[in-house]
């Protein structure tokens, strides 16, 4: 489906600060060269926060290949490069002037677009495709919107998504089989499965600092079923070793109170996080890519939004929880909103937590629909490609 297959794309990815701005980039390359025969080459400001997502990345190197893409150093100035067919700016970053001549001294210049963040808000879809003229050069840049409905770019979701996450949680199924901790990653420091508990709830929490932990640790440990809770190191660690009343751990540390059993891991391989996120029943995310892609595990979630200026974040998990509880039952809907809205606002969750474990029968059900429905969406790499393709004759 490439639009010439031997011109290069070039993306571009700033890392502001975690990982999700190289992490939505890096699944976007990945499958531009994957699934469409692209040679994209992406340039990345900071390798060292990319190799932390995918560890084969050497953050000595100015040019690496990996999964069939040209990763290079962002450097300031910019290694001389003709620029490719397409220039995506993702998430917003801004491409250095020489590059910016260089593709107006082409002939037709390239497809230049921004892909933004994701939001579900209403106001997307009006503002995806429109033009932006550059002020001085004779170049347009093209919105390009992530969202969740047709009229705007979509989702980034791979083509054997579906397939291959329902062959794993049916193998993995509980944990009795014994292969679902092993399976997360090589080195096993995962729950030994003899150690899980065959009701026991499995959790995994990638969250910011957030000052409901404690109120929702006190649940977990309090609770009538065990919880096992899976924790790569980052922000809520601080906050989860006060709790405990222990030093910062390092990862395969283990602390127990009560039912709750909480396990640290190091930050695994992007690959690998997703299949964590498969073997969980219940996904704590945050940002932008986690946050989708708990969406694809069909299981239920809770999201910890990206706080912005003015609230902004707020607005945002408003009008996702508009589009996701669109087909939910009411009351479901009700304490969905507002566990969702506590763990945002940082509130007090011991009350609320028993109340979404015993709704989350239900909202199994509810995760598995609303993936259902993602999944029947096209896919963000081939609007991207339909668009682009659009200006390219
Ligand atoms: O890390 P995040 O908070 O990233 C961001 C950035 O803060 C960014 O500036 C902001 O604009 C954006 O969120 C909205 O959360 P996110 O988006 O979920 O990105 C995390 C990435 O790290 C994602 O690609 C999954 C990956 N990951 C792993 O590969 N291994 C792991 O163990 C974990 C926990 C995550």
């Amino acid at each position: 489906m490439s639009v010439v297959p031997s011109m290069p794309w070039d993306v571009f990815c700033t890392v502001i600060d975690n990982y999700g701005d190289i992490g939505v980039t890096w699944r976007l390359a990945r499958q531009l060269a994957r699934e469409h025969d692209i040679p994209v080459r992406l340039w990345v400001d900071d390798l060292a926060a990319f190799r932390h997502i995918r560890p084969e990345i050497d953050p000595a190197l100015d040019t690496q290949h990996l999964a069939g893409v040209e990763i290079r150093r962002w450097t300031s100035p910019l290694a001389a490069a003709e620029p490719g067919e397409v220039v995506i700016e993702a998430l917003a970053c801004d491409l250095p002037d020489e590059f910016v001549a260089r593709m107006a001294a082409h002939s037709p210049p390239p497809v230049w677009l921004n892909l933004e963040y994701l939001s579900a808000e209403d106001w997307v879809a009006g503002v995806h495709g429109l033009p932006s003229p550059h002020p001085r050069l004779p170049l347009n840049k093209y919105f390009f919107m992530p969202g969740y409905t047709d009229q705007t770019g979509g989702l980034t979701r791979e083509s054997g998504l579906s397939a291959e996450r329902d062959a794993f949680q049916s193998a993995a199924g509980r944990p009795s089989s014994g292969s679902w901790c092993t399976d997360v990653a090589e080195d096993a420091i995962f729950f030994p499965p003899e150690e899980l508990p065959a009701d026991a709830l499995r959790v995994s929490l990638f969250s910011y600092q957030n000052r409901a932990l404690p109120s929702l640790l006190q649940a977990w440990a309090s609770g009538g079923q065990a919880v096992h809770v899976m924790v790569p190191l980052g922000k809520a660690m601080p906050e989860i070793a006060a709790w405990f009343g222990e030093p910062m751990p390092s990862p395969g540390s283990v602390w127990r109170r009560g039912a709750l059993t909480l396990r640290v891991l190091p930050m695994l391989d992007q690959d690998a996080y997703d299949r964590l996120l498969w073997s969980c029943d219940i996904n704590f995310v945050r940002g932008e890519d986690s946050f989708v892609r708990a969406q694809f595990t069909a299981r239920p979630l809770v999201w910890q939004a990206y706080v912005q200026n003015d609230d902004a974040h707020l607005a945002k998990l408003d009008a996702f929880l508009d589009r996701y509880c669109a087909n939910l039952e009411a009351p479901l809907t009700a304490l969905t909103r507002t566990f969702w809205r506590a763990w945002n606002e940082q509130a007090d969750l011991g009350a609320l937590w028993p109340r979404l474990r015993a709704a989350l029968p239900a909202l199994t059900a509810h995760a598995r629909a609303w993936d259902t429905e993602l999944a029947a969406q096209t896919d963000l790499a081939t609007n991207l490609l339909t668009f682009c393709r659009k200006w390219l004759k």
